[in-house]
């Protein structure tokens, strides 16, 4: 059996209850082959993928607090510290009904590679709790920050785990968590990403993770003579990464008639106003469904992938895992889009994203696709660490040149390895590659 095989039958018989997870080493595995042939025995003997598919630590806590009317509720709650073989641990905190070790672990596996992508020295993490802030007041998502970072605390610090934001994790939970790390050890540090601009953070760090989808689509569609002009985007999702990728895709000229959540979707073929989302999600946290009734013209519809049968040129899925199943890809492809570009992690079923390979799509993989949130994270705590702030023009101007660098890497190593436009299969080798070398010069550990 080869070495992938021996170690993908492994990671399945003793995962077998985490599919998402399964799901996520299966296609960096698959699309490591061609490098890990060519290097089996250096690979073996270090015996560098199973390693690599088991995280170095998982803390797993519970974290109780009381609600508004004074009754006691306990949540579940995990930092998954994947991999430091290139710098500390470094990923957001998803606060989300749905989340499981398993899915932590997913996008923790993720996250390892992504981070070496963008160049910067960042292991992978990721946490998070299946607390849902949704409906909870103001004091209640404090209540529950402060009780999670009273055990979070002693697994963390600038220079070991930095953790940021993701799904149900914005500015607001963030402010929180920092108050209580800072009051529990007494350190004024960049132990976490996407702080307010008033205590250490990092201007463009809130439209980083979309602007980079953006920079990066626009980089592989001048690739091919082309450009995001014109184009006509469906975007899924409604919170931080949907918005900021609407923000840049129209600032490129793009028309995006589409924005979703867990409930429905809106179309507005004029093209979404941009001012009205942004007041009902981050002003008034409410829900998609407002905006059709704000927006003349605007429809809603029930369900959410629905989405994906909206005639496109261009797919921006930003809400969650799984998201696009291979019905969803044969919808939009049958509809003329021509280009996928993945804000959130592991939108796309193996099934979905293998579909889009096949059919020769502009199709660039999460890991690639949005590791600008990442990047100026790290650049966040560059600053930190130098006690300066950069100007908003100076870090926009970082993430391009990072977004760019990543869409080489990709595109080089899928060329290198024969695979030539199949970023898949360029972003795992161009991530892998790098960190591999890093926990073969450290030794076994
Ligand atoms: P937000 O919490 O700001 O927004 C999440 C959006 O996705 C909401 O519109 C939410 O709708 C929708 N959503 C969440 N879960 C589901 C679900 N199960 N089914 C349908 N819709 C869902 O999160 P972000 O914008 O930060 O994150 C979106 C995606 O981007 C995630 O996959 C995240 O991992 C990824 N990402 C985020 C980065 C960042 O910097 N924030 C960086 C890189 C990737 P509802 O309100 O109904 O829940
Ligand atoms: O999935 C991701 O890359 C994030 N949620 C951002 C992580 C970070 O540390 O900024």
């Amino acid at each position: 059996m080869s070495y992938v095989d021996e170690v993908l039958a492994s990671v399945k018989a003793k995962n077998a209850s985490e599919p998402e997870f399964i799901q996520a080493v299966t296609e960096v595995l698959e699309s490591l082959r061609a490098v890990v042939d060519a290097n089996e025995e250096k690979y073996r003997k270090y015996a560098v993928l199973e390693r690599l598919v088991e995280p170095e630590r998982i803390i797993s806590f519970r974290v109780p607090w009381v609600d508004d009317k004074g009754e006691v509720h306990v949540n579940r709650a995990y930092r998954v510290e994947f991999n430091s073989a290139i710098g500390p641990y470094k990923g957001g905190l998803r606060f989300h009904p749905s989340v499981n070790q398993g899915i932590l672990k997913f996008l923790g596996f993720e996250q390892v590679f992504k981070n070496s992508l963008t160049s910067l020295p960042i292991g992978g993490g990721k946490g998070g709790s299946d607390f849902d802030p949704k409906g909870k007041s103001d004091r209640e998502v404090m209540a529950f920050c402060q009780s999670f970072m009273t055990e979070l605390y002693r697994h963390i610090g600038k220079d070991t785990d930095v953790p940021a934001g993701d799904i149900g994790v914005g500015g607001r939970e963030i402010g929180y968590l920092f108050g209580q790390y800072k009051r529990i050890t007494g350190l004024y540090e960049g132990v976490l990403t996407g702080k307010g601009l008033t205590y250490g953070g990092s201007l463009a760090r809130t439209e980083a993770t979309g602007y980079g989808l953006i920079y990066i689509l626009e980089e592989m569609l001048r690739h091919k003579g082309d450009s995001v002009k014109g184009k006509k985007a469906v975007i899924s999702g409604s919170g931080n990464v949907a918005i900021y990728a609407c923000q840049k895709a129209q600032e490129l000229g793009a028309r995006v008639i589409t924005m979703s959540d867990s409930n429905g979707y809106v179309v507005d073929e004029n093209g979404i106003d941009l001012a009205v989302v942004k007041d009902i999600k981050e002003v008034k946290r409410g829900r998609i469904k407002e905006y059709a009734d704000r927006v003349p013209g605007a429809s809603y519809h029930e369900g959410c992938s629905g989405v994906w049968g909206v005639p496109c040129d261009v797919a921006l899925p930003c809400a969650t895992q799984n998201e696009i199943d291979l019905e969803s890809a044969k919808k939009l492809v049958e509809n003329g889009c021509t280009s996928v570009a993945e804000g959130a992690n592991m939108p796309s079923t193996l099934e979905a994203s293998n579909y889009f390979l096949e059919k020769g799509l502009n199709y660039m993989p999460a890991k690639a696709a949005n590791a600008g949130g990442v990047a100026v994270s790290a650049l966040e705590m560059s600053q930190n660490s130098e006690r300066l702030s950069w100007s908003f023009e100076e870090v926009d101007e970082r993430l391009k040149g990072i977004m760019a660098n990543i869409y080489r890497m990709t595109s080089e190593a899928a060329s290198k390895y024969g695979h030539e436009g199949n970023f898949v299969i360029g972003a795992n080798i161009a991530g892998f590659e790098k960190v591999a070398e890093a926990m073969i010069a450290q030794g076994i550990c």
